[in-house]
């Protein structure tokens, strides 16, 4: 009997200390202290067996047995609560608790009106392309009519990754325009074609309210038979319309690009003044936002389109800009700056 209590009381021992969670540890309080058909009532009832001057020494035996596997039993119990594994501790919720909700964040406003011009844009089934911020010299001006000696490069200074031209290979840089991908996808899917390309570019600018050295602009291209300035004015009023929602003053004036011939400026009044002067629109109450023209033939042959056969219309909206003119925002620089209470208020 003396070995009994000491095998039941280790062997409890043992299982109470490989325990891992609460199911575990109800199976083994079970095990010793069912009152029915648990280890130490099956003790107790053994012991009633014994003769009568060594039941004592046995009973106390057992009663001591007994408070060290409950002792046991609750140390046990702590350990799962202070290391989570409890069920009752995890399925506890107290509902009145007051906890700090999840700060979500929000997209960017320029990817806000990127994305409802997109939809403005698929709406008149054009296709939402992208292309490569690391741009070949070619494709960024070269086959936009822009050859290496060409004045126009001067406007769209930019940040030369590779100029090594002795190595024989195009020279790399980050591109000036998303004008690039109007080639591109020419060669890609022909002709005929309706693409709007959002995108990020580059330029190597001084700073200032209205320009910005990495902006964003969004190119757009129309190709096909007897495409007119009648097509791409009814273009342009769609997506001020659809963006502005309300009647905006513009006016369209003559404008030199190489790739385009005619080529127009689409400038709006400026919104931030009224028309009045600010240093957004450099006092002139006008905010250039929508250069555009009809492709130039060179443009079109590059593109491995036959200009006899198509014509086509292409613009450059300055999304940064219109995105400004959207809210008001009175400082370019505040878009890219990462200032939390600027960008919460979108
Ligand atoms: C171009 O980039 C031409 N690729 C646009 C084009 C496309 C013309 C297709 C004809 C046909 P421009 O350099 O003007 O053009 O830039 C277009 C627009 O981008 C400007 O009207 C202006 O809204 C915006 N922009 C230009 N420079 C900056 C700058 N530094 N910071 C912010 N926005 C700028």
């Amino acid at each position: 009997m003396d070995l009994d209590i000491k095998k039941i009381k280790e062997q409890a021992i043992k299982e109470i200390e490989g325990v891992k969670n609460s199911e575990e540890w109800e199976q083994i309080k079970n095990k010793y202290f069912s009152r029915k058909s648990g280890e130490l009532a099956k003790l107790l009832k053994d012991i009633k067996d014994v003769s009568e001057d060594l039941r004592p020494k046995f009973g106390a035996m057992a009663n001591q047995v007994k408070d060290e596997l409950e002792k046991a039993l609750d140390i046990k119990m702590s350990e799962l609560k202070y290391k989570g594994n409890g069920n009752l501790e995890r399925d506890f919720i107290d509902v009145t608790l007051n906890v700090e909700k999840y700060k979500l964040g929000h997209l960017h406003p320029v990817t806000q009106i990127s994305m409802e011009l997109e939809d403005i844009f698929k709406s008149m089934g054009f296709m939402i392309l992208d292309g490569p911020e690391l741009e070949s010299d070619y494709y960024n001006f070269e086959a936009l009519n822009i050859p290496s000696w060409h004045p126009a490069r001067d406007t769209q200074d930019t940040f030369y990754i590779d100029p090594l031209t002795s190595s024989g290979h195009d020279p790399q840089l980050l591109r000036t325009h998303t004008s690039p991908v109007q080639v591109r996808a020419m060669q890609k899917y022909g002709a005929p074609l309706r693409c709007v390309v959002p995108g990020r570019v580059f330029r190597n600018e001084a700073t200032d309210a209205s320009h910005e050295h990495t902006f964003y602009q969004l190119e757009g291209l129309m190709i096909d038979k007897d495409i007119s300035i009648s097509n791409l004015i009814a273009v342009m009023k769609e997506l001020l319309s659809g963006i502005f929602k309300t009647e905006v003053k513009v006016r369209l004036r003559p404008g030199y690009f190489p790739f385009v011939e005619p080529g127009f400026e689409l400038d709006i009044q400026c919104l931030i003044c009224g028309g009045k002067g600010c240093p957004v629109c450099k006092q002139s109450g006008w905010v250039e936002l929508l250069p555009c023209g009809l492709v130039h033939p060179n443009v079109l042959k590059y593109g491995g389109i036959d200009p006899k056969k198509y014509s086509g219309f292409a613009f450059g909206l300055g999304l940064t800009r219109l995105v400004m003119m959207k809210y008001k925002i009175d400082d370019i620089r505040l878009l890219q700056s990462g200032d939390l209470r600027f960008l919460n208020q979108f």
